[in-house]
């Protein structure tokens, strides 16, 4: 097998089983030499950490990719294609559905990871015609979201600002026949608004820049400098973005996933008028307040197919209904210029959502299934975010991740003691840290942080500070949960698996409601382009909880506030808002399903410097995140029983080699073999097991002995043939 150099090049050890020292220094060390030789994939045993090179390595071509098809798991180093790979043939042996959880912090490499393996499945399956297109349409699912869902950031050039699980689903020959996305949490609060230096999500620069001068004129697209949603960050480019060719490849992505020219053109108008609105001001009049220019809002009227009066009256008025039944009476209640601006972002943001939830669903249709198969599930989900100000975003963001912790405990200690008891192994079962009081913390019913939140928005008088002080006042006793004694009494603290969190409460109970007046939906609905009312009209399929809800509103009825004034509304299933914690909470806990039904594969990414710099290595950062994902415990785990197991055929297959008695072939008993070789090798006893169809070795010393003769005898017979043995090991 001829393995490109680089690749064979013996560096520290490929899997951190292997360590002679079991320490987070011996771990970070491993990590570091190999990285700084470009060999970026170690492994614990099935888990690939992954580490960003921020330089081209040319390891992902197609030579690479026929060398780890249907290999074995010691003849090839670490790889995220052999991730793939052993996904994909668990699918087709085994005949179960399997999943790949991508994870780390930003810019670390997940989607880059993800792409190698869908790019990695595509080639190595069929090439009928509906094949063909199902696997092009996957593909080319990428640009066109990353066109919609990702941004510069100060972290990376291309991050993607939404979670996204990505379901392939095969038939029986193994190839694809379609698929699914689902997307979580979009920031759509970058529609409205950057931090210096970043931009706002690719699309816009795409059309303004690649635009042709008959789209520039009929969408009444301007210089991005002239749009104030684009000038926040005062950054128009990104290193390593062509934003004209990009928008090519966007257009031609539309084409692939079946949006017409028609509909592309909506999106196009849309997009223009959502920039647009960013720059409608307001002035004060009376009470309420006024557009400043009217003919900026007749503008945006016509790129949205609505009546201009009807968009300036939705903007600095809000309807407001009083009373029930037969008795019910509406009023226009005027807004003052904050809340007029407040209702225009409102709008910008919802436009933008619904517009990248069409795109997901469009995306979708193109690739449905309408039989149930085996599927491979690819997780690309931003990692735990611990910024110097933390908000509503990363709670959400870390709930999901310490949700995923749970997950990957759950699952790798479950597997292995299941393979323990499956063998008849002896073992003493792994005490390991148990996150669920965390998670239960978040979303337990009723009295977790989310139920707490959603309840705090139905009150009228709710704000963050009634909020924080209830919080305080439920968790005082609770271990993962601590109060601020500070000056202003504005932050909280979750005591996270990857450490502790402070979290501003600010803007927590605005961003949960994640209002949008009923004047603003009732406007997009009445537009005469089809893509604007579609997109309101959809309401996605939601999990209620009638229990939960029955609760709430006894409770909210017990309260008094039912009817008291006009701002109060009751929470009926019709009249109940969806809060962003409550849609995010339930899309959190069918993720989990899913994933909990399926075969799990890790690829824990890092990011080896802020710099974006190929061979900067950062000490702090790296240890950072191999304690959040979590590693050195991982490594325990996997070491506290036993480190290696194999069956005794494979056994034999790469260690026959090294024993006399089974030298030069083998061809009895694969067990009877392994327990010759064992034995002529003076192995301790103590230190390994027989299974039913595996061999279990305690510690990592036997297989250092089993590699190193193994290794000689490889080169003795290299010697022999006059090749150099690196190229055939
Ligand atoms: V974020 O949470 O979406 O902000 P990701 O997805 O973890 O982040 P991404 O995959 O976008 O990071 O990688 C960031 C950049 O690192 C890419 O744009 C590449 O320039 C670079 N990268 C990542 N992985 C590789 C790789 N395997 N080979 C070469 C890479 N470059
Ligand atoms: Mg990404």
């Amino acid at each position: 097998m001829a393995f490109k150099r680089d690749q064979t090049k013996n560096v520290g050890v490929d899997d951190l089983i292997m360590l002679s020292e079991v320490s987070e220094k011996a771990l970070l060390e491993n990590l570091k030499d190999r990285y700084k030789e470009g060999l970026i994939y170690t492994s614990i045993g099935p888990v690939l950490i992954s580490m960003n090179p921020y330089k081209q390595l040319g390891i992902y071509g197609q030579d690479n990719i026929n060398l780890y098809k249907g290999k074995h798991e010691f003849e090839i180093p670490p790889h995220i294609f052999k991730v793939a790979d052993k996904a994909y043939r668990a699918l087709k042996s085994e005949g179960e559905n399997q999943c790949i959880i991508i994870s780390g912090e930003s810019g670390a490499g997940k989607t880059e990871a993800s792409k190698y393996i869908m790019q990695y499945i595509a080639s190595i399956t069929g090439s009928s015609d509906e094949v063909e297109r199902v696997k092009k349409t996957i593909l080319e699912s990428n640009p066109l979201l990353e066109a919609f869902g990702n941004a510069k950031t100060l972290r990376n050039n291309n991050s993607s600002r939404f979670g996204k699980y990505m379901e392939i689903q095969f038939n029986l020959a193994g190839d694809p026949e379609g698929g699914k996305i689902t997307n979580y949490l979009l920031e759509k609060s970058r529609v409205i608004n950057q931090t210096m230096g970043e931009r706002n999500f690719h699309i816009f620069y795409q059309l303004l820049k690649g635009s042709s001068a008959e789209e520039k004129q009929s969408f009444c697209l301007l210089p991005p400098e002239q749009y104030s949603y684009l000038n926040k960050g005062r950054c128009y480019s990104a290193d390593g973005i062509d934003d004209e060719l990009s928008f090519k490849q966007t257009k031609n992505a539309m084409k692939v996933v079946g949006i017409d020219e028609k509909t592309q053109r909506e999106i196009f108008s849309t997009l223009s008028a959502i920039l647009l609105l960013g720059n409608v001001t307001f002035n004060a009049q009376g009470t309420g307040s006024v557009v400043s220019d009217k003919k900026l809002t007749a503008s945006i009227s016509n790129l949205l197919g609505v009546e201009p009066s009807l968009l300036e009256s939705a903007l600095v008025s809000r309807m407001i209904s009083t009373g029930q039944g037969a008795r019910i009476s509406n009023y226009q209640v005027p807004q003052n210029v904050e809340q007029a601006l407040y209702a225009r972002d409102a709008f910008a943001k919802a436009i933008y959502s619904k517009l990248f939830d069409f795109i997901v669903r469009k995306i979708n249709t193109s690739i449905e299934v309408k039989t149930i198969g085996k599927v491979i599930g690819v997780l690309d989900i931003y990692g735990f975010e611990i910024f110097e100000n933390n908000s509503f975003e990363q709670f959400c963001i870390n709930y999901v991740n310490e949700t995923l912790q749970q997950i990957f405990i759950d699952l790798t200690l479950k597997t292995e003691q299941e393979e323990y008891v499956q063998e008849g192994i002896k073992w003493i079962p792994v005490e390991y840290i148990n996150n669920k009081p965390c998670v239960e913390l978040i979303e337990k019913k009723p009295i977790g942080i989310l139920a707490l939140l959603d309840e705090e928005c139905l009150f009228p008088e709710g704000n963050d500070q009634t909020m924080i002080d209830k919080l305080n006042k439920h968790f005082s006793n609770n271990s993962h949960y601590s109060k601020v004694e500070r000056q202003k009494n504005s932050q909280f603290i979750i005591n996270h698996y990857a450490g502790k969190v402070f979290y501003n409460i600010d803007g927590f109970l605005d961003k949960n409601r994640d209002t949008l007046f009923n004047d603003l939906v009732i406007l997009a609905t009445s537009s005469s382009m089809s893509l604007i009312s579609e997109i309101f009209k959809y309401v996605a399929p939601i999990e209620t909880d009638a229990e939960q809800e029955k609760k709430n509103l006894d409770k909210f009825k017990k309260n008094g506030f039912a009817n008291t004034s006009a701002k109060s509304y009751i929470p009926t299933d019709k009249k109940r808002p969806i809060t962003a914690g409550f849609q995010f909470k339930n899309q959190v806990s069918s993720l989990l399903k899913s994933l909990y039904s399926c075969n799990p594969h890790y690829v824990r990414c890092i990011k080896p410097n802020e710099n974006k710099r190929a061979l900067e290595w950062d000490q702090e950062k790296c240890s950072e995140q191999v304690r959040y994902l979590g590693l050195y415990e991982n490594l325990l785990v996997r070491r506290a029983g036993y480190c290696y197991r194999q069956t005794f055929t494979k056994f034999m297959r790469r260690y026959y080699m090294v024993a006399k008695s089974t030298w030069p072939k083998w061809s009895g008993d694969a067990q009877k073999g392994v327990e010759l070789l064992l034995n002529e090798l003076n192995i301790p006893k103590e230190e390994f097991q027989f299974g039913k169809t595996k061999i279990f070795i305690r510690n990592p010393q036997p297989l250092f002995l089993l590699e190193e003769k193994r290794t000689a005898r490889l080169n003795e017979l290299a010697t022999l043939i006059g090749a150099t043995w690196k190229m055939y090991k």
